[in-house]
């Protein structure tokens, strides 16, 4: 080991650090008070929860960063080689119970926090989420990194420190969404680490030349600095930490100087503000792509300064640029991060003078590409003028990529010109359109979508590619979840009973070994056990609605919940519809007769994009309808509907192990995998849905006697929409009696309602609602049924978890490591 100065100066002070670190609950208190009175400059009659709450979470970075340098060390000096997952999005959420649980120190910290006068509970409740992301996407690149370190996988994700995150959102008299900014950022951020000293700069705008050589140079423009700030990643039971860079950007320099002494303050400031707003905001549309020069510039500035990082890294070892892809892999989540393969070939061809087929042979080596819908609307084109103009020089690459690449499917398939258009980059059109699907495609060595039906409709939707370069150059790895945060930290009470139960807690890092409780399904003493958790959670849940919305809850009732983006294919508009033809059947029944159905309590939950007209309109109507029914005391013990605001990571750890059945009753073929799904049977709940996405997985491991499933699959929905098209659908009168009901204005002016009602005709109802009606409605009457049995009904719940152990991101990421990114394990040595 090399000191700078006195190494035994050194080593005794480094002990001395140690010291400090050690799991017992004095080290703890210590270094809790520490923060408290320095770097919060706090005295012990002066501290409120969130200071004790800061405090805390100081403490446990500390314990973070000195795994994360020692990791860093690690890999530094063995060089194995490391995985860069880049994201527009990682939707965190609180950190601090996830860390004490990771490093294992939670009931130290437990007994230091309660002997210095707080509760855990307390000090939990303070933390903000890192609201990083819209939904599924974002959620699933945190849950990855968390098994890309529990598996001691060397690994980085890159993304935007954005300083607002997804928005927050309020409901108003009305019910309708109201969104309210989101500074998450406004009290400091305990688990990022600023590294001033790794700035790197970005280039916009400009000029480029191309020279005969293909080279080219890109001068003049707008220069700003990406600021790296860095979250320490801790894994389950192992010391490996990895890191997740987020970048800010800032002005280069913090005004104009000239202009400043002309007395200008405007254009003094303005490229100053033009830089800072680069990272300013998260975009909320999920599965939509929006096509704004804001947003291309983010998903640059973000490409070129991790790859700057990463190149710059690369250089150190001193190893020729062939071996590139042997010591680094980069995986693209969606498209948002495609201009990465056109800024590496940009580096190298421009910068590090490499031939140009070299240089795309090491780009294709060192790309995946993970598509994540098939949507059309979600498919992102970026209009040519507004690249060239943003990015002059890597348009110029993607024409010359675009060029060798068609010659070379003109020589496969000589004359196709048909072919050649499908197949181009570049979409012609009144204006043309750069296809960022087609440049991830063939930049990659290996797409993959996340589930079996989606990785198929990916197959299908870019069969060209697939007849060009075969098979296998497109692949499937379903979708998985960490049992750490989604079973452990959010349902502690079922984690510790099948803890107990199994004798021991493998199955954290090993979510097949629930499998064994499939033997204790049937037993009444553990049903009863396994109940009282599930009753627990449903009281907890109940809890927070009544303090939040003021709507008594039964807590008797079957907990049906919903919790996911509002958008249409998603179909919370049936779901709605279903509650309110079930509260119109109640009203028909004696109150003799309603005392034999099974109480229902429906919660839904998520945010609109704040431009989705439609998507707002459907959260009015379940308001509306959450109104109407909450004031009918002729029906409360038999029904309720809550719309629970502002779902996030948060509220999802509460909602999820309080559900008897979750809801995933997307148009067949239209969600790619869905994810909740997994945490809410994870959790004990049942699932009720389409064959759609991962719930088609879920079944088969499940078994089909243990899900609701329903609706016409994925084959069948042309037809049907071209039924539609041409009018010769027709409407179950189950559905014309719940429309009428809404048009009564049982639920408030229906006139309001009458554009979301329209979807459903003249020649739409895309997603089909009106033809997966009846069934659904059957299937619902199948849950109805199935509850009554009560011991039947808790042993499909223990079995549907004991049956999960698939849809563990442990799996998910191991099978990446292993088909795409061909990396191993490296497991550092001991950090205490
Ligand atoms: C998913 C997105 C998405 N698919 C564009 N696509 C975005 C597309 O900001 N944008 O422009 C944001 C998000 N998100 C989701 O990914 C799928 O709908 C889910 O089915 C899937 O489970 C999840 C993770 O794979």
């Amino acid at each position: 080991e090399v000191f700078p100065g006195d190494p035994t100066e050194w080593k005794e002070a480094l002990a001395a650090v140690q010291e400090t670190f050690k799991n017992d609950s004095k080290a703890v208190s210590a270094s809790i008070v520490h923060s408290l009175t320095t770097t919060l400059g706090r005295a012990p009659y002066n501290v409120d929860e969130l200071a004790a709450y800061q405090a805390v979470a100081l403490s446990v970075r500390d314990q973070l960063i000195q795994r994360w340098n020692a990791t860093q060390t690690e890999h530094t000096q063995r060089k194995p080689k490391r995985i860069y997952y880049f994201s527009l999005e990682f939707l965190m959420g609180k950190s601090l119970d996830n860390a004490l649980l990771n490093l294992g120190t939670k009931d130290t910290y437990d007994e230091s926090i309660s002997k210095l006068g707080f509760k855990m509970e307390d000090i939990l409740e303070e933390e903000r989420d890192a609201g990083l992301g819209n939904g599924g996407l974002g959620r699933l690149a945190a849950c990855y990194m968390d098994s890309l370190s529990t598996l001691n996988i060397p690994a980085w994700g890159y993304g935007l420190r954005y300083q607002y995150g997804i928005f927050r959102q309020t409901i108003n008299t009305a019910g309708a969404q109201l969104e309210v900014p989101d500074p998450w950022l406004d009290h400091a951020n305990a688990w990022e680490v600023p590294r001033l000293d790794a700035a790197v700069e970005v280039k916009l705008y400009g000029d480029a030349v191309r020279y005969e050589s293909g080279k080219g140079r890109w001068t003049g423009g707008l220069d700003v600095l990406a600021v790296p700030y860095d979250l320490p990643i801790p894994g389950f039971k192992t010391d490996n930490t990895n890191n997740i860079r987020l970048w800010s950007s800032r002005p280069k320099k913090s005004f104009d100087l000239q202009a400043f002494n002309a007395g200008d303050y405007d254009a003094a400031v303005k490229e100053a503000s033009q830089a800072e707003n680069i990272t300013r905001v998260l975009y909320p549309n999920d599965n939509f792509d929006a096509g704004k020069l804001l947003r291309l510039t983010q998903q640059y500035f973000w490409c070129s300064a991790s790859l700057n990082d990463i190149v710059r890294r690369f250089k150190k070892l001193g190893k020729p640029w062939t071996e590139f892809p042997e010591y680094n892999a980069i995986q693209l989540n969606d498209t948002h991060p495609t201009m990465a393969i056109v800024e590496l070939m940009r580096v190298l061809v421009d910068e590090e003078n490499q031939p140009w087929d070299l240089s795309w042979d090491v780009v294709r080596r060192t790309f995946g590409y993970t598509n994540h819908t098939v949507l059309p609307e979600a498919l992102e084109t970026w209009p040519v003028p507004l690249v060239g103009h943003l990015l002059p020089r890597h348009l110029q690459i993607i024409f010359d990529i675009n060029l060798f690449f068609l010659q070379a499917v003109e020589k496969k398939w000589p004359g196709d010109r048909a072919r050649l258009a499908r197949m181009s980059l570049i979409q012609e059109g009144a204006q043309q359109q750069v296809r960022m699907a087609h440049i991830a495609i063939i930049g990659s060595h290996k797409v993959n979508g996340v589930a079996e039906l989606h990785s198929g409709l990916v197959a299908e939707m870019f069969k060209d590619f697939v007849e060009y370069f075969g098979r296998d150059h497109f692949t499937n790895v379903t979708n998985g979840i960490t049992a750490r945060r989604w079973l452990l930290q959010c349902n502690p009470g079922l984690a510790s009973l099948i803890t107990n139960k199994l004798g021991n807690d493998d199955w954290v890092l090993d979510l097949y070994k629930l499998k064994a409780l499939e033997k204790f399904a049937k037993d009444t003493k553990f049903q009863k056990e396994w109940n009282a958790v599930k009753q627990a959670n449903k009281d907890r849940l109940a809890a927070y609605i009544e303090l939040n919305l003021g709507i008594p809850i039964n807590r008797n009732a079957l907990f049906d919940v919903m919790s996911k983006r509002i958008h249409e294919y998603k179909r919370q508009f049936m779901n709605i519809l279903g509650v309110i033809y079930r509260y119109l059947q109640l009203k028909k029944l004696t109150p003799a007769q309603r005392k034999q159905v099974v109480p229902r309590l429906s919660i839904f939950a998520g945010k609109a994009a704040p431009g989705y007209y439609i998507a707002k309109l459907v959260i009015r109507l379940i308001n509306a309808v959450s109104k109407t029914v909450t004031a009918d005391k002729e029906i409360s013990e038999s029904l309720g509907v809550v719309f629970l605001p502002d779902y996030s990571v948060g509220v999802a750890e509460l909602m999820i192990p309080a559900n008897d059945i979750s809801e995933h009753i997307s148009t067949a073929g239209t969600e790619a995998s869905g994810t909740s799904n997994m945490k809410f049977t994870l959790n004990g709940g049942l699932l009720l849905g389409t064959a759609d996405g991962a719930n088609i997985e879920i079944a088969e491991e499940v078994g089909d006697e243990n899900v609701f499933f329903f609706g016409f699959t994925t084959p069948e929905v042309p037809n049907l929409r071209r039924a539609h098209h041409f009018g010769d659908s027709q409407f179950p009168p189950e559905l014309i009696e719940t429309i009428d009901a809404i048009r009564s204005g049982m639920f408030g002016e229906h006139s309001v309602f009458e554009p979301l009602i329209a979807t459903l005709f003249e020649g739409k109802d895309f997603y089909l609602v009106s033809d997966d009606f009846t069934s659904y409605l059957t299937a619902q009457k199948m849950v109805d049924e199935a509850y009554v049995d009560r011991p039947a009904w808790i042993e499909k719940t223990i079995n549907t978890t004991a049956r999960m152990g698939k849809f563990s991101s442990d799996r998910a990421v191991s099978q990446y490591a292993e088909e795409i990114w061909s990396v191993e394990a490296h497991k550092i040595p001991p950090v205490a």
